[in-house]
């Protein structure tokens, strides 16, 4: 069960409960069912919130999570636990993925549940429609790394086939090609041509101030590892809204 910052605020609960039960019924039946490997998909927000940056993979228990996705983030935490576990019992080399911020098509565009590049991209494409103002929600201050879900999508081929461990492995661009809310905003309105007004929304919550992970594990084991720039990513994704929108999930 996943979603963006403000669904994660309204149901952590929910996310604790599902999540949990949704890592140990894959787990429990894979082990049972002699499934020789399973890549789980964790994400940056289970790291501690007071930390050192970098974040790497040898932090995920150091500390509390954020607040705002406690339960999401604790839930994710019990995966690592478990290959943990199933590795020393069972000699079973289950592992998990890290992403950062993910986006492309395909994503649940549902405004209110959402992640922030899938939110961007359908309020901006419904502003353009409807002549209306562009509504961001928090200040854009706040720093992320995004990934695309193409890319992404080679990397989890690549982790089954390739990677051996048991301990995660972070799926990110470089800690240089970080950017704030705001650029992402610029990338997205660029990408429809819209031309209207860009309200930020100051009485909503930012969220973690920054994440920024390390992608130096992922980088040794794939120097030439090649990310889609990004304009041209966000631009693929507010193409494929467009000439999908009576199908996408919203
Ligand atoms: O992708 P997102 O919802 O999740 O991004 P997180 C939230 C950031 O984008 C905040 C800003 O700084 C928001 O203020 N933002 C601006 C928006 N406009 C919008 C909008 O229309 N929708 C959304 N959703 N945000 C999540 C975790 O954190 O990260 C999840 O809560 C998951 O558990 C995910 O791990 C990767 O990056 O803040």
């Amino acid at each position: 069960m996943v979603g963006g910052l403000y669904k994660n605020m309204r149901q952590n609960l929910d996310f604790w409960r599902d999540n949990v039960h949704i890592n140990d019924n894959v787990l429990y039946m894979s082990q049972e069912f002699g499934v020789v490997k399973v890549v789980s998909c964790l994400s940056t927000c289970v790291f501690p919130d007071k930390t050192t940056y970098p974040i790497d993979e040898t932090m995920m228990h150091n500390g509390a999570p954020h607040e705002s996705n406690y339960g999401y983030a604790y839930a994710k935490r019990m995966i690592d636990v478990h290959n943990r576990a199933c590795f020393q019992q069972y000699g079973l080399r289950y592992t998990a993925v890290i992403p950062t911020n993910i986006f492309g098509p395909h994503d649940n565009f549902n405004i209110e549940d959402c992640h922030v590049m899938p939110g961007l991209v359908h309020k901006t494409y419904l502003a353009k429609k409807e002549g209306k103002p562009l509504q961001v929600w928090g200040s854009g201050r706040a720093l992320r790394q995004f990934i695309y879900s193409v890319d992404l999508a080679r990397l989890f081929v690549w982790v089954l086939r390739e990677y051996d461990e048991v301990e995660p492995i972070i799926g990110s661009v470089g800690e240089e090609d970080e950017l704030t809310i705001k650029d992402a905003v610029d990338a997205v309105v660029e990408g429809f041509g819209f031309k209207g007004e860009v309200i930020y929304d100051t009485s909503k919550s930012d969220g973690q101030i920054k994440k920024t992970a390390s992608n130096a594990k992922l980088r040794k084991y794939l120097p030439d590892f090649k990310f889609t720039p990004f304009i041209a990513a966000v631009k693929e994704t507010c193409d494929w809204l467009a000439a999908n929108y009576d199908i996408v999930r919203k």
